[in-house]
């Protein structure tokens, strides 16, 4: 399959030292990508940053939401946005340079045979650079934790850097996504998964912030947690009445 019409949409709170530099860079890698920026209204001027640089490109788009709301709403609204505009190819990255734009075209290039690609930090290959070792261990236990309560077999299902083709957002049901924040993308892994979309992995670099200041909190990772938890007991449910359902079966059938 190839791709037409491609973008990359770009969450921002406070990330007015890096997004000019960010869509450059991305501009740079793969000029023939759109950008939408979806900023929450960012008290550090990121969403004038996007408008100024509209006004001589306009390959770039931004979103202006009233308030900070969390990583999941505002891809959520820059997801229907995209939609909306028959992009047939979604890529998602953070505005902080920890996703590198010079890897876009190994996440595009997957993706002409795949209906999700992750971009990965835990397999052969990927790396991070400069993350603090507790970072490591979150994503690393959060990511265990993944595989073991939902029984999926992605290394990194935390992670912010993939591709999407458009069919596989269109067959996910994101109207009912209720994760706020970053176990967003937990939640979209699992459902295309569960939707037998054929999710692949590519390995990639991580690099940690240069500017800016993480928007990482103890909530964010409580509502993981506890979301992560749910689905996990759904699909213990699901899975224990799948076999209950195949014992009755082979009963009748003797
Ligand atoms: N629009 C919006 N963007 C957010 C929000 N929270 C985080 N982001 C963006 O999401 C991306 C990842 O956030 P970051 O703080 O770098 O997370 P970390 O890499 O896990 O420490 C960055 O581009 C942030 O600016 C939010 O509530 N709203
Ligand atoms: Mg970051």
């Amino acid at each position: 399959m190839s791709i037409q019409r491609g973008i990359v949409v770009i969450p921002t709170y406070n990330e007015a030292a890096n997004i000019e530099l960010l869509v450059d860079r991305v501009r740079g890698s793969v000029p023939s990508l759109d950008i939408l920026v979806v900023d929450d209204n960012s008290p550090d001027g990121t969403g004038d940053i996007v408008e100024e640089i509209m006004a001589h490109d306009k390959q770039i788009q931004v979103l202006h939401r009233a308030e900070k709301s969390g990583l999941g709403t505002a891809y959520l609204a820059g997801l229907a946005w995209v939609l909306d505009r028959g992009y047939d190819v979604i890529i998602e990255m953070d505005a902080d340079g920890s996703h590198l734009p010079e890897q876009l075209p190994r996440l595009l290039h997957a993706v002409t045979d795949a209906d999700l690609v992750l971009g990965s930090r835990w397999v052969p290959g990927g790396r991070v650079v400069n993350w603090p070792t507790r970072r490591e261990l979150l994503s690393r236990g959060a990511n265990t934790y993944t595989r073991l309560a939902l029984g999926v077999q992605v290394h990194d299902a935390t992670g912010g850097y993939r591709a999407f083709r458009r069919e596989t957002l269109e067959g996910i049901d994101l109207g009912s996504v209720r994760s706020q924040g970053y176990c967003f993308q937990i939640d979209l892994a699992r459902r295309a998964l569960e939707q037998g979309f054929l999710v692949v992995e590519v390995p990639i670099t991580f690099v940690e912030r240069v500017h800016g200041e993480s928007k990482m909190t103890g909530s964010i990772v409580r509502e993981a947690l506890w979301r992560v938890s749910q689905w996990g007991v759904q699909h213990h449910v699901e899975q224990g009445r799948r076999v209950a359902i195949g014992r009755r079966t082979r009963v009748k059938g003797h």
